[in-house]
């Protein structure tokens, strides 16, 4: 298929955005065969014609990190926040997170599935075609492994990638309150060896925090990851900072996500790893959050920023990458550039994919046409989408 009359944000080369006004672009199986100016498409390009009318075509974005298959809401929740109580005192009270669990737990396959899939229809229009999912609402492990399937599902149900996060070491269930590594050792790690025995995980993810897990235990579990050979990321310093950022770059982890409590040395060590910090809005603006995300230090050091959604029911209930990109302008006063490559670029490498988020001959022609005429439109505006078509694996 040959796409001409487009405005092609490719996101490579110097340029903003790596921008392209009268642009072109040829498929083929499946992949990018050929991108650059109209005037310069081979003379030998054959294939079905599709004139976009100017239109912006970027790469299709990525939410890579989403806690999408998930049991219930957290609504009432929501109502006795804003009636004082903080996310603190309300796990602490058994609630949050393990509110989540209790409904993760109850529900069959067939609910799980019906309650995720519109999230992710209400994603793929909005141009998404990759989507990271946790498990981490089970924390027993038939019901961690019961999530990791619906997720996998999800890609035989839509035209969709989901790469599968193991995320057991997200909380202590009740059962095992106080005894954090007997948790461990019990249930979180023969449940990741269960999954990725069945071929359920294609990365671990952990949740360090005060109300959660300390570095040492996040340290077991990330070498029971490095053990399987999966690439490590890590919850780090939403609501304190306990050192998992350090950590995770010990690992070489993917990305550090959150992270408004991380500090410029953070920052560096980031860099020094390969690690990019995975920056989620949405969670910031639910909480209230008033402490930034060290922007200044990770542009400094030219640490790769990424920005996802969180999608969960307790603190992030966001459906939209669009809305995260415009928050991450808004209260995280990224450029809409940055923004754009957040949900491309920069969410590929989170996820280590190297096969998508630009532009390029040999990359997936995973694409997304806009009705708009500059890619800042797309953090611009506040709950509007401006989808024309998405193009998934060359195919509309
Ligand atoms: N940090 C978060 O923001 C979510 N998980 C995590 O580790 C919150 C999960 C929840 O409250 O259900
Ligand atoms: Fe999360």
């Amino acid at each position: 298929m040959i796409l001409t009359g487009a405005t092609l944000a490719t996101l490579t080369g110097d340029q903003p955005y790596g921008l392209i006004a009268d642009g072109a672009l040829v498929l083929r199986d499946g992949l990018i065969d050929w991108v650059g100016p109209a005037a310069a498409l081979p003379k030998d390009a054959r294939g079905a014609r599709h004139d976009l009318g100017g239109r912006l075509v970027t790469p299709a974005l990525i939410d890579c990190h989403s806690h999408l298959v998930h049991g219930g809401n957290r609504a009432q929740e929501f109502e006795m926040r804003l009636q004082g109580a903080s996310y603190e005192d309300i796990a602490r009270a058994g609630g949050g997170i393990l509110s989540t669990v209790t409904a993760t737990r109850q529900a069959s396959d067939s609910t799980l599935l019906d309650a995720a899939l519109p999230r992710l229809d209400a994603l793929m229009a909005e141009g998404v075609a990759v989507v990271e999912v946790k498990s981490g609402y089970g924390l027993d492990i038939e019901t961690e492994l019961k999530m990791l399937r619906v997720a996998r599902k999800l890609a035989q149900l839509r035209p969709m990638r989901i790469v599968t996060t193991f995320l057991g070491a997200h909380a202590i269930p009740p059962e095992f309150k106080g005894r954090a590594d007997d948790y461990l050792t019990d249930i979180c790690l023969p449940a990741l060896s269960r999954a990725h025995a069945e071929g359920l995980v294609d990365q671990v993810d952990g949740f360090c925090e005060g109300i959660a897990f300390t570095p040492a235990q996040i340290a077991r579990v990330f070498d029971a990851a490095r053990a399987l050979g999966l690439p490590v990321k890590l919850h780090a310093e939403q609501l304190s900072h306990l050192g998992g950022t350090e950590l995770a770059c010990q690992y070489g982890a993917l990305s550090a996500d959150h992270v408004e409590y991380a500090t410029k040395a953070d920052a560096a060590a980031m860099a020094q790893s390969g690690t990019v910090a995975v920056l989620l809005p949405g969670a910031f603006y639910a909480l209230r959050e008033t402490q930034m995300p060290p922007i200044a230090a990770f542009r400094a050091h030219n640490v790769p920023m990424a920005v996802a959604t969180d999608l969960n029911p307790g603190t992030s209930p966001l459906n939209s990458l669009l809305l995260a990109m415009n928050m991450a302008c808004t209260q995280f006063r990224l450029t809409p550039e940055e923004a754009l490559r957040g949900t491309t670029l920069h969410a590929a490498r989170a996820l280590g994919l190297h096969d998508c988020g630009q532009l390029a001959p040999g990359l997936r022609a995973d694409l997304a046409i806009w009705n708009v005429g500059h890619p800042a439109e797309l953090s611009y505006r506040i709950g509007f989408n401006p989808l024309s078509q998405r193009i998934f694996g060359g195919a509309f």
